[in-house]
Order: C-alpha cells, then structure tokens, then sequence
C-alpha cells in the first residue's frame, strides 16, 4: 500500500489535509493558505478576486480527492465504463454548484464571512466556462452532474477551446456585435493540466497498403499532440466525482525539424504555431453545419486522444478485444465525433493486427449515437476531397464500410438503386460528400432522439430507410433532462427550502419524483401564498439587475414572459415580437379608461445570433428598436415593456429562470428536437406558452394541459400549410390582417429607417417556411387566454404554477441518464463506500 517511506508519517500526512464538511475554521484555513502559498499574496492583501480563487481552490482541493478516491475505486473494481463525447460543454460557474453538491455551502459561506467576505461577492466573481452554443452543450453538462450524482463510472470527453462562445454586445442602433471570450486570461482553478497525458494526432500524409491484409500504414503529414485538462465533477449526495477530460492541441516535440521543414526554422516555428489553433475556438453555430477544414481538426484531434486515452484503460485489464465491448460504450453527442467509429476500425486493423470483419464486429457493439436535429442544415456532409487530405486512412475505411453496407442493402432490395443512392454513406454528385449521421447509425449499435415527437419524427422522415434496414430496436427515444441542483437548488434557493420544507427532505434532489407529493399543496391558500411571495422576490431581483445593467425600470406586477435560447428562424422570436408589435398597437388605439383594462407584460429576450446568420441578427435589431421606442413611450407606461438582455448565459439563465411567470416556446411544429429552457422554465413555476413541439407536448401532458397555453398548426399539418405557402400564395392581408397591420408600421419606420427590415418581413411576405404568420392568429388569442388568467384568478394562476413545477419530476437529467444506463449504455452505479 505505502510505495516508499513510512506508512504512519503517510497516514498523519494526508489526515492533516482532511477538512471535516462542517469545520469552518478548517475551511478559513484552507482558503488562507491557497491565499498566501498558491496566490502568492500577503494574508493582509486579498481583494474580492483573491478571495474567489483562493476559495475555489480550497474546494477544488475537495474534488480532487473524491476524484482520486473515485478513479482508484473504478480501476479497482473495473466495471463497464461509459464515455460520453461531446464536442461542446456548456458549464457555467461552477464554484456555487461545486459547494451545493459537496454539502458544504454553509460551511464556505460561514468561512468567508468570517474572513471578511461575502460569499454571494465570490460566486460573481467567477468567468463562465462557455464552451458551447446553446442546448446540445448544455444538455452535456447536465448529464456529467447526473452520471457523478448517479455515481455512474463516466466520463466526459471534449476540447478545450481558448475561446468559449463570443461575448455578444449590442450596437447604438441595436446590432449583434461579437467580441471573443478570452475565458482563460484569469487562472482557471477548477482544471487540472496533466502534460503527461499527451497523445500524437496525425493529419493529412500518406497511406501505403500492407499487402495479402487489411492494414496499411499511416505515416508522414502533420503530427501533433493532445493534452489533457480535466475538470473534476461532484455529484450531488455521493462522494463520486466524474470528470471532464478536455484535450488542447500542442506541437510535438522538435516538431517537423526532419520531415515538414527541414532546415528552416522559421518556418517550423511558423507551423508549429498553427497547431496551436485547433483548439483555439469554439465555432460559434447552433443547429447550422459549416464545412471547415479546422473543424474537422478538432473533431479527429478530440476523438483520436479520447480514444488512445479509453484503450489505454483498456488495455492494462490484459482481456482480448473482443471483451472491449463489455468494458466500454461510448455514447456520441450528435455526429460531431463520428470519425471515432472509423478511428476504433484504424487502430484495431492497422495497430492491433485484428481482421477488418473481426474490428467490425467490435466496433458495432461499442458506440451510440443521439441525434439532435432534423434541420436539414444541421446535417454534416464533409466534402470528400477535403475529408481525403486530411485523413486518407479514414476515407478508405469508410468506402469499406460503405462498400459492405451496401452490399447488405443490394441483397434486402435487388434493383432498388434510388435506395442504393438514398442510403449510401458517400452522397455522389459532384462535388461528393460523406453523411456522417448515416454513418453514425451504420457504426452504432443504438440510436436515438431526444423527445418523443422527435424520435418519432426521425424513423419516419429522414432515418425511414434506416429503420426498415436495421429494424426497430436500433431505434430509441431518451426524452432530455435537466439537473434539478443546478436548475432549482442552486438558482432557485427559496423555492427549494420551501419544497424541502414542505417534503419534510431533502430527497426530491435525487428523486424529483418525489416532488409530485407537493401537488395537493397547490389546494392550500398558505402554500399558494408562500409560493407566490418567492416569485415575487425573483421577480424584483432580477427586475434589480435590468435596472443597475439597461437602466429599465420593470413593473414586478406584470406578466413576466421569457424567451431565452438562440437566435434562430425556427425558434420564431419574430413570432413573439410580431406580436409585441401588435399589442403596442392596440394600447395606442386604445382609450385611457379601456387601458385601465389591459393586462401589464414584461417580455424579455437572451441569446446571441450566429456571427454570419443576417436575418436572425435582424431579429435582434427589430426587438431592441422595438424595446427602445415602447420602453419609452407616455401612452404605453407600464402596461408593457420589452427587454434584450445582451450575452446570454448560463449565469444569466440562472437569474432568469427563476423570475418568469411564462414560458415562450414557440417553434415551428416539428422543428425543435427537445427543447430545455422549456423544462428549467416549468420547474421553476413558469406556464408554457407553446405549440406543440418537441420536449413541450411531454411537459403539457405531465404538467395537465389545464396548466399550459397551447397554440399553433400541429407537426402533420406544418407540410401542407408550408407548400400553400410557397405554391398557392394568399396576400400577407389575407393570411392574417392582424400581422399586415404589424408589417405596416415595421414599413412606416417606427423603429428605424423604413426598409431595414425588409429581408425579414419578406421571408414571411414570401414562402413563408416557419409558418410565421399562418400562426399569428392563434398566437395571439393564446396570450388573450394569459391576460384573461392573469387579470381574472391570480390565485388559480399561482395554483397552475405549482402544479407545473412539482409535475417536472421526469424532466430531471437524473431519469435521462438512468435511461441511457439502463436502455443503451450497460452500466451500473459504483458508489464509493462512504467510509
Ligand atoms: C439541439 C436542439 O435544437 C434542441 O431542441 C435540443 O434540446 C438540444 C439538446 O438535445 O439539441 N440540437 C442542436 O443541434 N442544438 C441543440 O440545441 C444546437
């Protein structure tokens, strides 16, 4: 057990670093410490920001001895592991969340105080970690909390950009403008760098075939390395901690000083500093595919390393390869890192000497695949040409697999070559293209979406052919989920004293089952009241922060709707503001004793625009143009105002979230996969304002439709009404008068010079693809159903709410990941033993 020295000067050695969970003159200690060794301060000269990373590192002393403790359990115990790849992680903070779930936040508030500090000052100190887009990235983190909570043996694995998702600020006149997110300029306290474990990535050179085999030999090119970060993740209750691995690209050591550059310096050090790029940035777009050489050099530089890494683990267990499946599931976030299914096929036939059928029949059985997204413009298909030069070796392993896959398809269906050509991983024309979902699904041995509409919409539309091929079962649905610490414990502390209270435990943080026992209390007037007395306070603190940052002045007593998630066509936040537009209107037209009738909103918008997305950074333009001459006109007061708050994120969610009265989920039937601002919202005690699309029928079925406004063409009608549309155009004035009258004004220059908007408004005078004003009508008598519940019955409202947020119980990334576990990964919980 003890390697060298004395086992009691060992044992005194690692009790003294020992911090009891309640100990807060320890946990003084411990910060101090980090002050004046690690920081290098005077005890006498620490500021806020001293104070903040002198105290993450005293809790990240605590992972790192779960992490340590977890990781010699797992490798002892070696149970089927599960990995889970994921090219984007949205974290946030984490330093509230890391004390929330080791079960020490009043120990580390108390030690802070007595140290002179607020610990509510500290949290706000902290950068997002930012290294995503919007809901896929998220999605990753929470499942990471569930895997470590559900003390999972799992992994996640990604990049580890310098540049997270861009800072999005507004011009004078409304405009998106990005500037970059330098997240690591400070010190980040909550990574671990382990430059010894490094892996050599290869890209372009050559392939030499190895003759009477399947192998060949890979050599020349670019060679360079993958280091890895790791950040560790507590679960909630338990001592597992998992962790992120994260790899940044590195030159290699005397880089290219032979082969690349021989004898020109310059030029190598030029060249090694391009390696240096790939991991430089995060690409800034959600639901949009963008063909680039350099995200391709991430993808394989990512899932190379996490693979070398996994079979490395592998390895020291001394079993054959063909048990590799038993041992480890990789689990693929969308199809980012489908090159891993032909790396696994490289590395077994050239490296290992295993047959190419033998590889095959391995690799089936190690990865699954979720998929995100039907948008057609969200699909990857690399260029072959492009695919070629950078990883020869992988397109001809690729061409075989196809090659074989097609075979099978041929001898299903003799003579049915538009199948052929529909199924075929390699997309002919000119120029060609590899489809990675389609490869995705040939390697995996499951695949899923991520709501039921969705999933459903999967097997019937795009992956039809592959369901009557594979059959059935290869198919799945694993509706998403949200982490209940973070999306209510954590943003929501008064809410989640009373349910604690209420409940009499605080189980429902690893059972939200449980909180569907607080139901009837929706009957009780005093728990109503409570309830009601917490959204208040939301309200007002964020009302505080709008004030302080945009200098509007909220009205708490008004509707609070929110509309938080990316700039995106489908999304519709034209929808919402088309409709803002038209309430203005009607307050205008009114009389001053009818607006004594009017019911007061508040409609808040976050979330950035993709960099070159033109019409959903118009968007943004038209709702602060909107917010600018409504938020300031007489007649209007505080009967409605409209807010963009600039740089959405995870740490803004979390005050929003808590302060919405409604839910805005408003997507084109259809198109969003899931959804999970619409669940975080709900639990939170917001109603959904929704049609009926992806995670929001799930919830309207849990929470009872009685709780939810609902509107809006349904999925099987979105087909025809979109081909009317296009083909049998009416005038604007026909399919809705209501939104003519809206495009009227837009044209009158009443936020801006007449014909900004123009290529806005036309996408819906023409074509029309999102349903934009087809909806409209419904839209708006939806929120006439609001206004009249909200004017009519707070109590009923207050009622509704309650119901909803204790009826979210399925929606916790707890009961996702379980099924995963269960219904794809084969894992089971390794706990450590808590002594
Ligand atoms: C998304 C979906 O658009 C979103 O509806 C879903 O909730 C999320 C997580 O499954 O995945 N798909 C996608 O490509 N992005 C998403 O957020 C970027």
């Amino acid at each position: 057990e003890w390697p060298v020295g004395q086992e009691a000067t060992w044992k005194t050695a690692l009790k003294a670093n020992d911090v009891d969970e309640d100990d807060v003159q320890g946990v003084a200690n411990t910060i101090v410490r980090h002050v004046t060794t690690s920081l290098a301060r005077q005890a006498g000269n620490m500021d806020t920001i001293a104070a903040y990373q002198a105290t993450a590192l005293s809790v990240r002393d605590q992972l790192i001895k779960r992490w340590n403790e977890t990781t010699s359990y797992h490798t002892a115990r070696a149970p089927k592991r599960i990995y889970y790849f994921s090219i984007e992680w949205l974290i946030g903070r984490s330093l509230d969340n890391a004390v929330l779930n080791l079960g020490m936040k009043n120990t580390y508030e108390d030690a802070s105080r007595k140290l002179g500090f607020n610990f509510e000052d500290l949290l706000n100190e902290e950068r997002d970690a930012a290294l995503g887009n919007g809901g896929l990235g998220r999605l990753a983190a929470c499942y990471i909390d569930s895997m470590a909570t559900l003390s999972l043996p799992g992994w996640g694995y990604g990049l580890r950009y310098n540049y997270g998702i861009f800072k999005q600020m507004l011009s004078k006149t409304g405009e998106q403008l990005e500037a970059p997110d330098p997240w690591l300029d400070r010190e980040n306290p909550w990574e671990i760098a382990r430059l010894d474990v490094a892996y050599p990535i290869r890209f372009y050179g050559n392939v030499e075939p190895v003759a009477n085999s399947d192998k060949a030999v890979w050599s020349g090119g670019m060679e360079c390395l993958a280091v890895a970060y790791d950040t560790p993740i507590p679960g909630y209750a338990t001592k597992n901690c998992a962790n992120i691995r994260l790899w940044s690209a590195k030159p290699v050591q005397g880089f290219d000083l032979n082969s690349f550059n021989a004898g020109n310096y310059e030029a190598s050090v030029h060249a090694s500093s391009e390696v240096g790029n790939i991991t430089q940035v995060l690409y800034p777009n959600d639901n949009m595919y963008q063909g680039k050489l350099l995200r391709l050099q991430q993808q394989y530089l990512w899932c190379s390393a996490s693979l070398q890494d996994i079979l490395r683990r592998f390895t020291k267990l001394e079993l054959p390869w063909t048990q590799l499946p038993d041992y480890i599931c990789i689990q693929m976030n969308d199809t980012h890192p489908t090159i891993v299914i032909a790396e696994l096929m490289r590395i077994l036939i050239d490296e290992e000497d295993i047959s190419y059928d033998q590889a095959w029949k391995i690799t089936t059985k190690v990865f699954a695949y979720t998929n995100h997204t039907v948008l057609p413009e969200a699909l990857e298909k690399w260029e072959v040409s492009l695919f070629e030069k950078l990883l020869p070796r992988h397109l001809q392993i690729i061409y075989r697999i196809n090659h074989d896959f097609l075979q099978q398809v041929a001898k299903r269906w003799p003579n049915d070559n538009d199948r052929l050509a529909r199924m075929s991983i390699i997309e002919e024309g000119t120029p060609k293209y590899v489809r990675m979902a389609y490869l995705a699904i040939v390697g995996s041995f499951k695949v899923n979406g991520v709501a039921e509409l969705h999933s459903q919409l999967l097997q019937a539309t795009i992956f039809k052919d592959f369901v009557e091929f594979k059959g059935r079962d290869h198919f799945t649905n694993v509706t998403n989920g949200i982490t209940p610490r973070r999306w209510l414990l954590q943003c929501n502390p008064e809410l989640s004293a009373l349910i604690t209270h209420s409940l009499g435990s605080e189980a429902w943080l690893t059972n939200a089952q449980l909180l569907k026992n607080l139901i009837p209390m929706a009957e009780q007037k005093e728990f109503r009241k409570a309830f009601d007395i917490i959204k208040q306070n939301n309200k007002r603190r964020l009302a505080e922060v709008i004030e302080q940052e945009l200098g509007i002045t909220l009205n708490p007593r008004s509707v609070f709707a929110a509309q938080i998630k990316r700039m995106h066509e489908y999304k519709r936040q034209t929808l919402n503001i088309f409709a803002i537009i038209h309430r203005y209107l009607e307050i205008k037209k009114a009389s001053p004793a009818d607006r004594k009738k009017i019911q007061p909103w508040t409609f808040i918008f976050a979330g950035k625009a993709a960099p070159g997305y033109y019409i959903a950074k118009l968007v943004i333009r038209l709702i602060v143009n909107v917010g600018k001459i409504v938020n300031n006109d007489q007649d209007v007061g505080d009967l409605l105002k409209v807010v963009f708050i600039p740089d959405y994120s995870v740490s803004i969610a979390e005050v929003l979230i808590p302060a919405a009265d409604i839910s805005v989920q408003i997507s084109t039937a259809g198109t969003e996969a899931s959804g999970t601002s619409n669940m975080k919202l709900a639990l939170n005690g917001a109603l959904l304002l929704g049609t009926v699309d992806g995670a929001n029928i799930e919830i309207a079925e849990d929470a009872g439709e009685d709780q939810c406004f609902m509107f809006g063409y349904l999925n099987d009608q979105v087909q025809q009404v979109r081909y009317n549309n296009s083909y049998n155009p009416t005038p604007l004035e026909q399919r809705s008068p209501e939104l003519a009258a809206v495009f009227k004004h837009i044209e009158s220059g009443a936020f801006g010079d007449a014909g900004i908007y123009d290529s806005l408004l036309k996408t819906v005078y023409e074509h029309d693809y999102y349903l934009v004003s087809n909806d409209f009508g419904s839209y708006l008598a939806a929120q006439k159903l609001v206004d009249e519940l909200w004017g009519g019955d707070p109590e009923e409202w207050t009622r509704k709410a309650i119901i909803t947020s204790c009826s979210m119980g399925d929606f916790s990334s707890d009961r996702s990941v379980q099924d995963y576990a269960d219904g794809i990964w084969g894992v089971e919980s390794e706990r450590v033993p808590d002594n």
